[in-house]
């Protein structure tokens, strides 16, 4: 599967009128052989199908949304002190517990949890439920399902509501129920990498989060001292039709205090 490349013959001696004195052009060396490989490699067509054809159809819609994109960055520091103490605890009564259940919990704010887009009467609808849906890479793709109530979970309830999502996840079972009803997307793509993400809304919803790596960062305290802190960054994007910017703002004012204050979840958080 090789053409080989020959050497240019030498050029033949030009005779010249030149002294020997002057210099006479010298022919180049032999250029060396090179073998070319040939790539024997096929183009490939392959027909979108299931879970991967829904989301042409709800990506194509979302680009029908007008995006507002607003982006902080949170101290994450006492949440995973907290976290580590609690996860043993969690292990022993059988449940993972990951940095989601707090993410999904502080999600207070009334409003961009549970307005939806209608728009065939040009409204909004406001759901009692508060049904966060999680993007989760799955063997089937990214699939998108959601814990219903999280208005009445407490932060182990959701730990154990995910355990049961993901384990669906991974052995490719979430079905319908788990799948639809969602009013509000958390996309925690820093478990794989990243800081920062433009998310893109899942419709009918109105509002969705990206959350980048939580790394370890050089910070100032209240001190003016340098402190080493764990910073996470988040990225949101809202439907600009129904949500403006100081709404996503005052939203994600709470949701960060939330996590940068876990005790304060204690206090409020039902
Ligand atoms: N930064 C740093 N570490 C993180 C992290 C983050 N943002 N998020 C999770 N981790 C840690 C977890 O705490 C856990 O650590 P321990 O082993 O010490 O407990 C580890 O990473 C693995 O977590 P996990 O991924 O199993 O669990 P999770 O609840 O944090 O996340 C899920 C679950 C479903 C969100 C995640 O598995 C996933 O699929 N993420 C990808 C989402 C995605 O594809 N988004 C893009 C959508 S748009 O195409």
């Amino acid at each position: 599967p090789y053409h080989e490349i020959q050497p240019p013959p030498p050029a033949a001696a030009v005779p010249s009128a030149v002294g020997p004195k002057d210099k006479v052009p010298q022919p180049s060396p032999a250029q060396p052989v090179i073998q070319r490989p040939v790539f024997t490699g096929k183009d490939r067509t392959e027909p979108l199908k299931g879970f991967h054809k829904a989301m042409v159809k709800t990506m194509t819609a979302a680009l029908k949304i007008p995006h507002f994109g607003y982006c902080d960055e949170v101290d994450m520091t006492k949440l995973v002190r907290l976290r580590l103490e609690l996860k043993e605890l969690a292990e022993s009564r059988g449940v993972k517990l990951s940095y989601m259940p707090f993410f999904i919990k502080s999600n207070k704010f009334p409003l961009l949890n549970n307005l939806r887009w209608m728009k065939t009467s040009w409204c909004g609808v406001f759901q009692a439920a508060h049904n966060i849906g999680l993007a989760m890479d799955t063997t089937q793709g990214l699939l998108v399902p959601n814990v219903k109530n999280v208005q009445v979970l407490s932060v182990f309830d959701i730990a154990v509501e995910l355990n049961r999502l993901q384990a669906l996840g991974t052995s490719g079972q979430l079905g319908t129920a788990d799948l639809t009803g969602g009013t509000f997307t958390l996309s925690n793509i820093g478990s794989i990498g990243g800081t920062y993400a433009k998310p893109v809304i899942l419709p009918p919803e109105v509002a969705i989060g990206a959350l980048g790596k939580i790394q370890v960062l050089p910070r100032f305290n209240s001190r003016d001292e340098v402190v080493k802190a764990h910073v996470m960054n988040v990225s949101w994007s809202a439907d600009h039709r129904l949500i403006d910017g100081a709404t996503m703002c005052r939203f994600s004012n709470l949701w960060k205090s939330y996590l940068e204050n876990p005790a304060t979840m204690v206090l409020d958080l039902k």
